[in-house]
């Protein structure tokens, strides 16, 4: 028994295909500009790398996420659902999803679980989020960042003691236990 684990969840790239849902929506919108493919894609911020591509495709990739119905159209990465609804399931463990909302938002929060533009506040023993750099005003978070591994982070070199998931195939189960006491 013990004390209970308390697992955070992220949904965008974790749970929800963002990626995937925003190439096929901005290829349909605009299918005579340049995109770029999941297998190119580096760092967290899309709409970033589209504004190296050509410095106007920034405000049309933001344009994408913007728009009605892109957050709830978003389909489930493989395995995520299944995941947590187990975790849900376990003795001893208390799960969230933790997200945050776009900064231009009319329709992203109603569409979205629960939203916190600063995950560092929010206590947990485990954060499973794609993001690589997860800050905020909280300086020790009382979380361990799992780094969920996406098209956008899968080159990068992370520190040593980062650890990452790989897939919802990969061992979750055990990064929970190793956090139990
Ligand atoms: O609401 C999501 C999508 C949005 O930022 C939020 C990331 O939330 P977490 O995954 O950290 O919970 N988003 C926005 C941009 C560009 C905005 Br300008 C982007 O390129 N990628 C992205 O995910």
């Amino acid at each position: 028994s013990g004390k209970r684990l308390r697992v955070l969840v992220d949904m965008d790239g974790v749970l929800a295909d963002f990626e995937g849902g925003f190439l096929k929506k901005y290829r349909a919108r605009y299918p005579d500009e340049p995109y770029i493919t999941l297998e190119d894609r580096r760092g967290f911020w899309v709409s970033t790398q589209y504004g190296r591509l050509r410095s106007d495709l920034c405000e049309k990739a933001i344009s994408i996420w913007e728009s009605k119905d892109f957050f709830i159209e978003l389909q489930p990465l493989p395995g995520g659902v299944e995941a947590v609804k187990e975790m849900a399931k376990m003795d001893n463990t208390d799960v969230f999803i933790c997200t945050s909302p776009i900064k231009h938002y009319k329709h992203c929060p109603y569409e979205k679980v629960i939203l916190t533009r600063d995950k560092t506040l929010i206590s947990g023993d485990i954060l499973i989020d794609d993001k690589p750099d997860i800050l905020g005003v909280e300086a020790e978070p009382t979380w361990e960042h799992i780094l969920f591994t996406a098209c956008h982070n899968k080159h990068l070199s992370v520190s040593p003691a980062q650890r990452r998931l790989l897939s919802w195939s990969d061992d979750w189960r055990a990064m929970l236990d190793s956090k139990r006491q």
